[in-house]
């Protein structure tokens, strides 16, 4: 019953939707100093797995708006979470980033159909035939409510076993179901959105290799007897044991000659640094010297909600501060604007500033207490500085939550541990000071930041 209602509404909405992306593309015609707006320039969408429960976080979410172009749920429409018991689907945190994304004018890959993993337990005990029907729903239940609003799907996703043998992988489909799992879901989700493109993901395919060549030899046979797939996804998931591979253009490009488009789509490189940056340069460079190479998605926002968080493979840190690795994508995509560049919006540092204002928080006959209140201009800081005269009879005795310099009677404040401020944030610093003679006011001076 929900899902009915839910399906009427998501179709309403699609002119909405279609409209969002027109903004979006002028936009990004404009300025090429995003990751999105750089990769529209070459053709591509630049694209983010996002979890739907960091949404509410709003430097997560202003960094996803401002930097990309589609994003993919990054468990949100896997089975376990979309159809928990049979027949009986829930779409709420799925649907939470679709409308997120819709409402930002950027696109959904869909995340995936049919996998061995993150099934729910109702699944495995099926016989063939019931798994046969189950399979079926589930693809028909997802991509029903969907219809018209996902650009690629995942439709079977890692169906090759790792290793040298080029075998598929044990799963309650290939066991019971056979080879022919596959070609099924794949006809199944052509029926079920049209539009959309079929793609088929895995892991350790990014260069030539047993497996790669598995998943090759497969995509090669529905190519020649016409069953619907129109996409390979590359998960690209690098770090030292398992690098950039040196014919991972190659590959690309070998399949691209099937007759396929290719994406990249959980893209992320263990490390840090230039070393970093120099992988994910290969990678970009990869895909745009293979023009059916359509999109790049990287497997998260920020290094701290990465599913391998201590090797920090994305490329905003914890601090959604742009990291090298960024600023060689954006370059290689054609874009300007990296970490350092005057104006990048997303480089805290710079266009940083901020005010200083002074009040007179106590005061008895011989002396007072003043406190200096340093509010952040529109972007983040790291630091501040702010200048305080004080009448020449006037010496201050104490000082808190500030570290001065003196030079005359001009007091340079620095901060403590309280430098780095949100934009639009405040902290401030206090002093008692002995009047010797005269009440008059100290006068604050300009604020720098950095
Ligand atoms: O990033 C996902 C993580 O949050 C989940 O716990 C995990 C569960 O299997 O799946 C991760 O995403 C995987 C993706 O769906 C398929 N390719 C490998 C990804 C990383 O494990």
């Amino acid at each position: 019953m929900s899902m009915i209602v839910r399906r009427l509404s998501r179709a309403a909405t699609a002119g909405l939707v279609a409209a969002a992306a027109l903004t979006a593309a002028a936009h990004s015609a404009e300025a090429a100093d995003t990751l999105g707006s750089a990769a529209a320039g070459q053709g591509r969408y630049f694209g983010t797995a996002v979890a739907a429960s960091h949404l509410g976080e709003s430097d997560y979410a202003a960094t996803l708006d401002r930097e990309f172009s589609s994003v993919t749920p990054e468990n949100e429409m896997k089975w376990d979470a979309t159809e928990p018991s049979r027949g009986s689907f829930t779409f709420t945190s799925a649907d939470r980033i679709v409308d997120h994304a819709q409402s930002q004018g950027m696109d959904v890959r869909g995340h995936t159909l049919v996998w061995h993993s993150q099934l729910p337990s109702w699944v495995s005990p099926l016989g063939a035939q019931d798994l046969r029907t189950a399979m079926n729903a589930h693809i028909n239940g997802l991509m029903g409510h969907y219809k018209g609003e996902i650009h690629s799907w995942d439709v079977v996703n890692e169906a090759f076993q790792d290793g040298g043998s080029g075998a598929r992988r044990s799963s309650p489909f290939q066991d019971k179901l056979g080879d022919g799992f596959i070609e099924e879901a794949f006809r199944t989700a052509r029926a079920a959105d049209p539009a959309a493109k079929l793609c088929y993901n895995d892991y350790n395919t990014d260069g030539v290799n047993a497996k790669s060549n598995a998943v090759y030899d497969m995509v090669k046979d529905f190519k020649s007897r016409g069953v619907p797939i129109d996409c390979v996804g590359f998960q690209s998931h690098f770090n030292s044991n398992s690098p950039v591979p040196s014919d991972y253009r190659h590959n690309l490009q070998r399949f691209a000659d099937l007759g396929v488009d290719v994406q990249i789509t959980e893209l992320d490189i263990e490390g840090s640094g230039s070393a970093q940056a120099a992988d994910y340069t290969k990678v970009v460079e990869a895909c745009l010297a293979v023009s059916r190479c359509t999109g790049m998605t990287v497997w998260g926002v920020t290094d701290k909600y990465s599913w391998r968080s201590g090797g920090t493979p994305l490329l905003f840190d914890g601090d959604y501060n742009e990291k090298p690795a960024y600023g060689a994508v954006l370059s290689a995509l054609g874009g300007s604007g990296g970490p350092g560049d005057p104006g990048d919006p997303g480089d805290p540092g710079d266009g940083a500033s901020c005010t200083a204002t002074y009040t007179r928080t106590a005061d008895w006959s011989s002396g007072y207490n003043g406190q200096v209140t340093i509010t952040a201009g529109a972007e983040p800081i790291s630091s501040w500085t702010a200048t305080v005269t004080l009448p020449a009879q006037q010496s201050v005795s104490s000082l808190w939550n500030g570290t001065p310099t003196w030079s005359g009677n001009v007091m340079t404040v620095r901060p403590s541990w309280n430098g780095t401020l949100a934009a639009g944030a405040s902290t401030s610093f206090g002093f008692t000071a002995a009047k010797n003679g005269s009440d008059a006011a100290p006068t604050v001076g300009t604020c720098t930041a950095s």
